[in-house]
């Protein structure tokens, strides 16, 4: 069975799971309107998305398991994928507030509905509460509840650690002396990495009955980590020179001082007279400033750089992925990842 035949059940169990939230609301003695508006909230923020995270779970499960791969762990493993799409969706509304981005997955981010605004704030909550009601519902009965719990819990904790981390590398003050590669590499590493590719696979293993081989989740560790960094490094590539239509959002990271892959190259290579340019220009407001950094970027020609980067960066993980130990985990769980990834432009 293709990862294609695996993401239309992904999708239709979607359904399910919002109705079990809605149902679950009546032990809350929530309204009629708490439920309705509850509904819409999961509604705008679950659908739309890319899917790769919660379908890495089943992909990466059935690539474990093989032959035995059950309707039952299948099951298991598109719950689970949810859950991290719920994560994502909890993170993003809360990211979209405080990196200011007007848009997300082509619609006005949710902060900017009518009647909404700063009760986004509380609604992150709701939905990132929303994951353990569903992981009570279907795992307290297995042998893996508690390592669920924790990393959830885990993996939540390591990304507000590389999201405080952004966001105190750009503050209101310019001063471009704070960033470099090692600061970019840890804030990617907490924000983006654990919880994007670490957790698909880490869940995969619960699910498949691997809970107590401590080698293969550091084998997983230990590739996905840089994978998702990389993974990164393109999503700054794409906040500057992706195509609106295919990622679904507007680009802030020049406007917002980011600690961004992209200016850090130019950083490493630029003259004096650019480095003035980018001091003066990066981290302020207006599209006027926003251009005069994109012109520096483009006589440096950063876009070159990002490819270069990303031929070497695919060529090391393949290499680092062919070095597995194939009997501890299948590397295919790994290359199917970066399939998903490779050249993307969503
Ligand atoms: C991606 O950064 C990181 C996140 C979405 C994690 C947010 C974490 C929280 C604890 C809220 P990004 O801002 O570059 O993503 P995007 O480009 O999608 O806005
Ligand atoms: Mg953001
Ligand atoms: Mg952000
Ligand atoms: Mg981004």
């Amino acid at each position: 069975m293709s990862s294609k035949a695996n993401l239309a059940d992904f999708i239709a169990h979607y359904k399910q799971l919002e109705d079990d939230i809605c149902q679950d609301l009546s032990n809350f003695e929530a309204t009629t309107e708490m439920v309705s508006r509850i509904k819409h909230l999961l509604d705008y923020n679950l659908q739309g998305g890319k899917l790769n995270r919660g379908l890495a779970v089943v992909d990466s499960a059935q690539i474990i398991l093989g032959d035995s791969f059950s309707e039952d762990i299948k099951t298991k493993a598109i719950i689970l994928g949810w859950c991290i799409e719920w994560l994502q969706a909890f993170f993003l509304v809360a990211d979209d507030i405080m990196d200011e981005s007007p848009m997300r997955r082509g619609r006005p981010s949710w902060y900017r509905n009518e009647g909404v605004g700063m009760i986004a704030i509380n609604d992150s909550f709701i939905i990132e509460s929303a994951i353990y009601r569903i992981l009570k519902k279907y795992f307290r009965d297995t042998d893996y509840y508690v390592e669920l719990l924790e990393i959830f819990h885990e993996v939540t904790y390591q990304t507000e650690l590389g999201q405080m981390v952004d966001l105190t590398t750009a503050p209101e003050i310019v001063n471009l002396d704070m960033f470099s590669i090692e600061k970019h590499t840890f804030i990617v590493k907490y924000k983006t990495s654990f919880y994007s590719f670490y957790l698909p696979v880490a869940l995969a293993l619960l699910a498949t009955g691997k809970k107590n081989s401590k080698e293969a989740f550091d084998i997983a560790r230990n590739i996905l980590v840089p994978m998702g960094v990389y993974f990164q490094v393109q999503d700054d590539y794409l906040d500057l020179y992706g195509d609106v239509n295919l990622t679904g959002k507007v680009g802030t990271d020049i406007k917002d001082n980011k600690c961004s892959w992209l200016v850090i190259q130019a950083l490493k290579v630029c003259s004096p007279e650019q480095r003035m340019i980018l001091d003066k220009h990066y981290g302020r407001k207006s599209d006027a400033d926003e251009q005069k950094v994109k012109q520096v970027f483009e006589q440096l020609d950063i876009k070159g750089i990002f490819h270069k980067y990303s031929d070497e960066t695919e060529q090391k993980l393949v290499e680092q992925i062919e070095s597995i130990d194939a009997n501890i985990v299948n590397p295919k769980v790994f290359i199917s990842f970066l399939q998903k990834i490779s050249k993307r432009q969503k």
